[in-house]
């Protein structure tokens, strides 16, 4: 009987194999995909060999990204499905002494009070709207709902992030990047932050 439980199992692993091959390849693992980028390494350049790529640790490990207090670095928001007008996209702020944790958090985020150093996120570099302002409980949050007529080409692909409030500690500010497709996390990527005086 063990036996015959073991060629089953035999069997399943090789009749499985290749599905497992086939959603391990890039252009699968890429059907979602939510990727939050900056300048990390500080050489005015995003998406240089030089910054980290999603499963690089740098944006998740304090310091993270070095915002100063008054002026704004830029965030590059990369959003790919495979159903473009279905779900929907957040953007959260965690200003706390423990923010560099909630990398990878799939559940929803009460707003909170602040416990670190302060950011806003901007529209633009002329700051024309506020998108994100850590230390405003009505503002550490923003979503975008996919439709149809309104898919993910209508969310932003650079916002603002501008220090507000020097950090206590590093990397004591994360925002997190979270697609949703009815309760559930579909993509995600995670920036911890430091704020820093200039
Ligand atoms: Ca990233
Ligand atoms: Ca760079």
């Amino acid at each position: 009987m063990a036996m015959l439980h073991g060629l089953f199992r035999s069997a399943l692993r090789a009749a499985l194999a290749p599905m497992v091959f086939l959603l391990s390849l890039p252009c699968f693992s890429q059907l979602y995909r939510a990727d939050l980028d900056a300048d990390f390494n500080g050489d005015g350049v995003i998406g240089n060999a030089m910054d980290s790529p999603d499963t690089d640790f740098i944006q998740h490990v304090p310091p993270g990204l070095r915002v100063k207090v008054g002026k704004l670095e830029e965030l590059v928001l990369r959003l790919n499905s495979l159903y473009p007008e279905e779900g929907v996209v957040e953007l959260t702020v965690v200003s706390q002494p423990d923010a560099a944790t909630y990398v990878g958090n799939t559940a929803d985020i009460p707003a909170m009070k602040p416990g670190g150093g302060g950011i806003r996120v901007w529209d633009s570099a002329t700051k024309m709207s506020l998108v994100l302002d850590s230390h405003d409980g009505t503002l550490q949050s923003a979503s975008w709902v996919l439709a149809p007529g309104r898919g993910i080409g209508n969310i932003p692909d650079r916002l603002y992030a501008e220090g507000t409030k020097e950090s206590l500690a590093p990397g004591d500010l994360c925002l997190l990047l979270r697609y949703w497709k009815g309760k559930r996390v579909i993509a995600q990527d995670e920036i911890v932050v430091t704020v820093g005086n200039p």
